[in-house]
């Protein structure tokens, strides 16, 4: 606990004399250091969003940049795994393009190697998501999205997030069991978006 608090305050100490952060630094640092807490305290963020690392981000190790972009954003990560995806979850994580005519060159790409799935929480996520994954041909997709800067085709565009609040929580609820979503307090919650 001294350890903690020496190596800690130090790190804290830009916040000092800023009347507008002095409110948060009780909170923030029993947060860091351990102390007592009150949840409630903590703004009510709970908008969730299913985001993966298609086979072709996760053979071009990508993995790590895409993640980055959600941490560096603001975002709270509550689920991650690697999976191969079988051809039955992916029908029904794709149900509305079952019929569609590039469906089974999408279950092949989808199928041909593992990809990494995870759900990210924050204020507005799933739209703010979909904005920094761009359109989905990426074609269209500006640069400093993930599609516009690491993929040229619509059938490898190297990541996938929901594209509602509804879908959303079905895409969630078909790749994760709810033991699997962690519930967790982030330190500088407090800081980057307002209560
Ligand atoms: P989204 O991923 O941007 O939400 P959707 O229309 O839901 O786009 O399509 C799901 C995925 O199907 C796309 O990300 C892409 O991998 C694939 N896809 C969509 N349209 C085409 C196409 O015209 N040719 C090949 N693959 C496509
Ligand atoms: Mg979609």
């Amino acid at each position: 606990m001294l350890l903690q608090r020496s190596i800690l305050l130090p790190l804290l100490s830009p916040w000092r004399g800023h009347s507008t952060n002095k409110a948060l630094m009780p909170r923030l640092s029993a947060t860091l250091l351990g102390g007592p807490r009150s949840k409630s305290s903590l703004p009510d963020v709970k908008e969730r969003t299913l985001v993966a690392v298609k086979p072709d981000g996760v053979q071009r190790r990508l993995v790590g940049q895409i993640i980055c972009r959600f941490e560096q954003r603001g975002f709270k990560l509550v689920g991650l795994k690697m999976l191969q995806v079988s051809e039955e979850l992916l029908s029904q994580h794709y149900c509305q393009l079952t019929q569609k005519p590039f469906y089974p060159s999408l279950v092949q790409y989808m199928t041909s190697g593992p990809v990494v799935v995870m759900v990210w929480e924050g204020h507005n996520v799933v739209q703010a998501s979909r904005v920094m994954v761009g359109p989905t041909n990426p074609s269209a997709a500006q640069a400093g999205t993930v599609r516009g800067d690491f993929s040229l085709h619509v059938s490898r565009n190297v990541v996938h997030a929901s594209d509602s609040l509804e879908g959303a929580e079905r895409e969630i609820h078909l790749w994760f069991q709810g033991k699997e979503l962690l519930k967790w307090d982030c330190w500088d919650q407090a800081i980057t978006c307002e209560e």
